[in-house]
């Protein structure tokens, strides 16, 4: 049972374009309560009303410890169920929404945490950050959407070895299975999520849109249908103003030319 009253289960803090929302309960390792999801719902809202880019972190040595399992021993079947259901629908206004999100791991990232980051766009951990998915020896499955949308990043063979024996995993094993992006020095995920984020916050909004909402639809699509997709949301992205603003800008020499990468 969470029993944590009065204060903020969620922080919410809007740095220019970019809201970061942080996982408020370090004395439980972020474990996630039916309370948090709630306040988790409260601050993607107010994200999508007046950011263009969010960050989802957890304040403490660990992101998030998944689910609170206080709360789910003699829980009713149905309750569960809708309980399930509760965090696809909260997670999906993260993964599906208007705007790009930015994950900063560290420590823990278990279970429902591992499934809260995978809902997010861009996944960045520090060299701290560990992945484990222990439902197998809590007699539970995942509930978050882990079995789509991790399987879907780093294969359902590992996520099945990872859940049948408890095999823990390293931010770098992790970044190489492709379940995150960006790997940093211990306590630097933050620093490079917002970093991450402020550059998605520069693009044109309907890009985003195609990118959060059309292009993992068009993964789900057969070829000609994933096709046909794709050139409509290409026609509908090029004709906002904002499009025609960005390539005059370019073609005017105003606009940034793409660089060759640091990191190699
Ligand atoms: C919790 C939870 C939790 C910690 N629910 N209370 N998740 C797990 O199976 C992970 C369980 N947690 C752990 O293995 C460890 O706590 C950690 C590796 C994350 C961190 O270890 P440590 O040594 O830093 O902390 P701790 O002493 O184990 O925990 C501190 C407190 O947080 C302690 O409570 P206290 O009252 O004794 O101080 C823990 O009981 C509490 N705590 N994790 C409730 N998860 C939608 S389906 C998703 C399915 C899943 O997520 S399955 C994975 C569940």
């Amino acid at each position: 049972m969470d029993r944590t009253a009065g204060e903020n289960l969620v922080t919410y803090e809007l740095r220019g374009a970019v809201a970061v929302i942080g996982l408020n309960r370090p004395e439980k390792r972020n474990a996630i309560s039916d309370r948090v999801v709630e306040a988790l719902a409260s601050a993607l809202e107010r994200a999508a009303a007046e950011a263009r880019a969010g960050v989802i972190r957890g304040q403490g040595a660990h992101f998030c410890a998944g689910l609170d399992l206080g709360e789910h021993v003699e829980k009713p079947l149905i309750d569960a169920i809708a309980g399930s259901r509760r965090w696809h629908r909260v997670f999906d206004m993260i993964e599906r929404g208007t705007i790009p999100f930015v994950s900063a791991l560290q420590g823990a990232v278990v279970g429902g945490g591992f499934e809260l980051a995978a809902s997010t766009h861009i996944r960045v951990a520090d060299a701290s950050a560990f992945f484990g998915m222990p439902e197998g020896q809590r007699g539970i499955f995942v509930g978050g959407g882990g079995s789509v949308r991790i399987a879907r990043l780093i294969g359902a063979a590992r996520m099945g070895d990872m859940m049948l024996t408890g095999r823990t995993v390293t931010a770098e094993k992790m970044e190489a299975w492709g379940g995150i992006n960006y790997v940093t020095p211990e306590g630097q995920s933050l620093e490079k999520a917002i970093e991450l984020a402020e550059a998605t916050a520069g693009n044109a909004q309907m890009s985003n849109y195609a990118i959060l909402n059309a292009l993992p639809r068009i993964q789900d699509m057969s070829s000609e249908d994933g096709l046909f997709m794709e050139s409509i949301m290409s026609a509908l992205t090029s004709v906002t103003p904002e499009a025609e603003e960005r390539l005059r800008a370019f073609l005017e020499k105003r606009a940034k030319k793409v660089m060759a990468p640091r990191d190699v």
